[in-house]
Formats: C-alpha cells, structure tokens, sequence
C-alpha cells in the first residue's frame, strides 16, 4: 500500500469514529444536537452547491456581487504578491474573482474533500497558469502548518461564504485566533459575514420551495443509516427551520412526525413526536457585532463593503490590535463606508480613497503570476 493511501485510510478511519461519537453523543443529548459539519459528505456537498444557486439563497450571489465590485479596492489594501490562503475552499467558486486582481505569489487552498480539492486545482490551474498551487487536505479549524515554499511570504486568508456564522460564537472566536496563528504576523483576512435581516427573507433562504435544503437536511439520517448502520426511519421526520431571534441566528433540526425508535451502531433510541434534532445554526451580525467578533478573533478590521440592502459584508482585517492612529484611519474608513451604503452606494471605492495602500502596493510592480488565461 502507498503511503498517501494508508495516511488517507486513517484519516477516513478517523472521520468516522469522530462522526459515530457525535452522532451517539448527540442523540442521546437533551436538545438533541448533532453538529452541522456532518451534513456535508458527498450527496450533502452537492446538494449544499445547489442550493447556492437557488433563487431564495442570496447569501451566495450577493456575495459574488460584492466580490467583484470591491475587488479593485481590496488589491490596493492587501497589495500585490501575497499567498491566498483560502479556508474551507470547497469548489472555489468566488476564488477566480480575486486572484486575477490581487495577483497573488500563490495560491494555497484548504479543504476537508481531497475530491473538491483536485476538481478545483484543475480548473484554477488552467486559469492561471503560471500561479502555484498548494493544495492542503485538511480540516481547517485547528492551527495547520502551511507549505515550506511560501515560508517567509505575506499571506492573505480568504474565508468567504459566511461559514463563521456556523459556528457558536465561542467557537467562531477560536477558529479566527487559529487562522491567525496559521497564516502568521502581518496576515490580513478577507471574510464574508451574512447579516441580520428580516425573517422573511431568511426563513425561505433556507426553507425553498423545491426542497433543496430539505434534502440536504435529511442527508444527515441517510448517511447515519448508511455509515452507521442506523435504522432511522426517514419517512418520520421533516426539515424545520427556525429563525432564533434572541441569539440571531436560523436554526435547521429534523422533527419527529410521530414517536419513533431506532438504532444507530447498535444502540436504542427513542423521540417524542414534536422532538427534534438540531442539525445547523447559522448565525447572523449587524456589521458592529462582526467588527467586534474579529477583534476578539485577534484581527482589526480595516475595511468592509456590502450590498445596497446592507444583507451581507465582506470584511477586511489585519492581524493584531489596531494602534490607536489606525484605529482612528478604520472607523473614519467606516463611517465613510456605512455612508454611503446608505444613500448613494459604491462604499468600496470610498473605502480605496480612505486608506492608504500597503507599502507592497506602493512599491510591488512585479509582473503578476496570477494573470488568468482568456
Ligand atoms: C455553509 N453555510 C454558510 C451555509 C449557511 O448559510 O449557513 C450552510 C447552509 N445550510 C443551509 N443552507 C445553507
């Protein structure tokens, strides 16, 4: 057996005795909680890249939207040649947007789905041919160690897709500080965060009307039947969606129709009609929580650009606490920003005449080797 196939064996290993311990742990809790990262395996990723495009999920398209129009501005801030190192990168779908303008030394993507990884390595590297590549295949929310080739280089990490929001806050602080300490001093993020709107906007975006986030809901009991030799019968329960106003966040759970008992590897379960089991929390922020939420993750935000109903933020954030002159510099650049969201848009660009760009922009005039092919 090759080596690489005996490390991927045990991290599939690994997997699934992680998956089983959540899975009888969480069954058996009061609420019943099973985490949200077990929603995605093969069927749950494709269906997670449907719903992306359905009509009632705009955390997507808007962000794309945003993306494209600030990315100009973002090149002057982060400046040229930094490493992109993007966290979660699944199909890097918006990836394309910014490394034909921030120009990147390389490009480091990092996800738990060697699948996705080759797919999307295939597609960037015919796009940008001369842009090296560093796959990781990893889980990305514990401190990793980056490739010896960009030892040394500026990073800049990209974790797009508002996937912070589903994590606890706790959790969610963690895993910036972890980012942090991966990606190294003088790192700078680019994250999407989905704000808080009115509930019948997010009620539907992840409740459609064809029923794709159902499906990729009830994946989790297939998979559990299949993986686990669970006997969940599935015609019991159905895809719920709560909007939790207090912690403002939507909740998933699968509701129980009617009494039902089951076993997963072996060990019996019981659920009361009307129970549930909470699947996904999806949190959202008002653009000063966000703020706040970065800097406990040790980074200062430095700029932020959003749409015209103010639905979703891209934010951009350095390493470290900001010294008070730059604070200053940040919340003018905000004030600015949040102006003119409010009437008469193009926020990016009022954030680009703010904020002086990095010395690696004033000085960096190296060709660009993330030129994409036409
Ligand atoms: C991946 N994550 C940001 C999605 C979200 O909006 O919370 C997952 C999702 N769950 C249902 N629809 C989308």
């Amino acid at each position: 057996m090759l080596p690489q196939q005996k490390g991927r064996q045990s991290l599939f290993a690994e997997v699934k005795s992680s998956f089983r311990a959540d899975v009888l742990e969480g069954l058996a809790g009061k609420p019943r909680t099973i985490p949200a990262r077990w929603l995605y395996d093969r069927r749950g990723s494709e269906l997670f890249e449907a719903i992306t495009a359905l009509p009632e999920y705009y955390p997507t398209r808007t962000e794309r939207a945003i993306l494209q129009n600030a990315v100009g501005d973002i090149a002057a801030l982060t400046g040229r040649n930094r490493v992109i190192v993007e966290f979660g990168s699944g199909s890097s779908a918006k990836t394309p947007i910014l490394l034909s303008e921030v120009c990147p030394a390389a490009y480091v993507p990092i996800d738990i789905s060697a699948e996705f990884l080759m797919e999307s390595v295939a597609a960037l590297s015919a796009a940008f041919p001369a842009l090296p590549i560093f796959p990781i295949e990893s889980d990305f929310t514990e401190r990793l160690g980056l490739p010896e080739a960009i030892d040394g280089m500026a990073r800049l990490g990209f974790f797009p897709g508002s996937t912070i929001g589903n994590l606890v806050v706790a959790d969610a602080v963690d895993l910036l500080r972890a980012m942090a300490a991966t990606l190294g001093v003088g790192s700078m993020l680019l994250i999407g965060i989905d704000r808080i709107k009115d509930r019948n906007i997010l009620l539907p975006a992840y409740d459609d009307a064809q029923g794709v986030t159902a499906a990729f809901n009830l994946n989790l009991l297939h998979r559990i039947n299949r993986e686990l030799s669970g006997t969940v019968p599935l015609d019991a329960f159905s895809h719920v969606v709560r909007w939790n106003e207090v912690e403002t966040r939507i909740e998933m759970h699968l509701m129980a129709s009617r009494d039902v008992h089951f076993s997963v590897d072996g060990r019996p379960f019981s659920m009361a009609s009307g129970e549930t089991i909470h699947t996904e929390n999806s949190f959202k922020y008002e653009l000063q929580g966000a703020q706040v939420l970065l800097r406990a993750g040790g980074w200062s935000p430095i700029a932020d650009w959003t749409d015209r109903d103010g639905s979703f933020s891209l934010m951009l954030a350095k390493m470290g606490a900001s010294t008070s002159a730059t604070s200053n510099v940040n919340r003018r650049a905000m004030l600015r920003v949040m102006e003119s969201d409010s009437g008469r848009g193009g926020g990016a660009s009022m954030t680009a005449a703010l904020v002086a760009p990095s010395r690696d922009a004033q000085t960096t005039e190296k060709s660009c080797v993330g030129t994409m092919r036409n």
